[in-house]
């Protein structure tokens, strides 16, 4: 017989401890601006927008009806050689918000997607310049670029790789720029560490520069723990890239749309990568979307190098989907509007002074903000790693707050409308946990 009698049965629930689940459930039933409602009618204080992606916040009107309006207008139009008005409308706004160059947009429904797109652009990149030799793929440890194969190859974490086989040929990957017996409670960058994007310069040794195509980090890593770039550092890759013709990418999935006080990190911090990769905040997450951003001149490469007929034989059945496009649209109206990313910039000081309250907490052995993020890592219990941070995870959902647990990190990036005295909300529960916890 299909199915089951056991409503929580068939859904197989993605990065989740099923069993664990399933035997306890909890469930989040609506939203509304900083809250989530529970199913057991708890409201719970939202830490983490969703998954780092309602920087909005929650069930916003303006995009609600931005949705409706689209859905009940062009529900959905192929944009394989036919064309609709809102994406063209989304990228242009979008490529505005892009550093200098970074103006030509290909859509996508995640950011899984969005990062396989943009390496196959960038193989497709070289291969127009006549640099067809350059097929190498570089990741970084404790990258994090979503679950399809080209992610999972140069992405950095054991577990999304180890069960799937060897990945994509030819990756290679730079060590990681975590440090905490020299960088412990830097506010901001931390000072050390930028010697490590010579790690690059080694893989040239090693390779040549004739067989790399692309490098891709994440600006800030998020998903891996909140570890930021020390200072230096992505200057350092873009000068290594410049100097031996390699396309560097900026993995914004999570630091794109103000989650670190401008539109992207790479505009914030100074440094233009050649593709910027962005999901979760571009339509605050009310419906599934993602883009690519590329120079113009590379784009161009590629448009360029066909004599006619299709350039990039890559795409998505939803692509620039009228509903998504829709909530695209109302999202960065929104961001403008209520000024969210200078929010985020006003508040960051704020935040951090937050964060740091928790130096002399419990456990505390590292604690790295910037914009509106916060990692705060624990010391690991003996013989049991990532325990303490799954239980706190757990106690604080159960006491109203939703925060990220990542090995012993746990990770804050609330919507951008937070209020100061959330934030204190947020920092106060976690130490009088972290207290409590053994
Ligand atoms: N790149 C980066 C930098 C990400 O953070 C992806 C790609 C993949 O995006 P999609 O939309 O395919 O999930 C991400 C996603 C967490 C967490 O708990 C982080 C992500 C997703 C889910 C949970 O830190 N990041
Ligand atoms: N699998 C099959 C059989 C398909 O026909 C398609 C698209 O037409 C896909 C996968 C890809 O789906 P999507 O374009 O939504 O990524």
């Amino acid at each position: 017989m299909q199915g089951d009698n056991d409503l929580l049965a068939s859904f197989w629930m993605p990065f989740t401890a099923n069993r664990s689940f399933k035997a306890n459930p909890r469930q989040l039933v609506s939203a509304s601006g900083m809250h989530y409602q529970s199913s057991d009618g708890r409201t719970i204080l939202d830490g983490t927008s969703g998954l780092w992606c309602s920087n909005a916040g929650h069930c916003r009107p303006e995009i609600v009806n931005a949705i409706a309006k689209a859905a009940a207008t062009l529900d959905f139009a192929p944009t394989f050689q036919l064309g609709h008005p809102l994406p063209f409308e989304l990228a242009q706004r979008l490529a505005v918000l892009m550093p200098e160059g970074l103006d030509r947009i290909f859509f996508t429904n995640s950011g899984s997607e969005s990062v396989d797109t943009a390496l196959k652009i960038a193989l497709a990149i070289q291969r127009a310049k006549g640099q067809g030799t350059r097929t190498r793929l570089i990741g970084r440890e404790r990258g994090y670029h979503g679950v399809g194969f080209g992610g999972i190859s140069v992405g950095g974490l054991v577990n999304n790789r180890r069960a799937f086989g060897g990945g994509l040929p030819g990756v290679d990957h730079l060590r990681h720029t975590h440090d905490i017996g020299r960088n412990a409670f830097t506010r901001g960058f931390p000072q050390h560490g930028v010697e490590l994007a010579d790690d690059l310069q080694r893989l040239v040794d090693l390779h040549g520069a004739d067989t790399i195509a692309a490098v891709i980090v994440e600006p800030m890593a998020g998903s891996t723990g909140v570890l930021l770039p020390p200072v230096g550092y992505l200057q350092r890759l873009r000068d290594l890239c410049d100097r031996h013709g390699i396309i560097l990418i900026f993995d914004e999935v999570i630091t794109a749309f103000g989650r670190v006080g401008g539109a992207t990190a790479a505009g914030q911090w100074g440094v233009t990568p050649d593709i910027i990769t962005m999901a979760k905040g571009l339509t605050n997450a009310a419906v599934p979307m993602g883009a690519v951003a590329v120079k113009r001149e590379l784009h161009d490469a590629v448009i360029d190098s066909v004599p006619g007929g299709i350039e990039l034989f890559h795409g998505y059945t939803y692509s620039g989907h009228p509903l998504a496009s829709a909530a695209g649209l109302a999202t960065l109206d929104l961001y403008a509007r209520d000024g969210l990313f200078d929010r985020a910039n006003d508040l960051a000081a704020y935040w951090e002074d937050a964060a740091h309250s928790l130096k002399d907490a419990r456990h505390v052995i590292d604690i790295r903000t910037i914009g509106l993020v916060a990692g705060i890592e624990l010391e690991p219990r003996p013989g049991a790693p990532t325990a303490r941070a799954t239980e706190l995870f757990h106690a604080c959902f159960d006491n109203g707050l939703l925060v990220r647990a990542t090995g012993d990190i746990l990770a804050l990036s609330p919507p951008l409308i937070v209020e100061k005295s959330q934030i204190d909300e947020m920092f106060g529960k976690l130490g009088k946990l972290l207290d409590a916890i053994e």
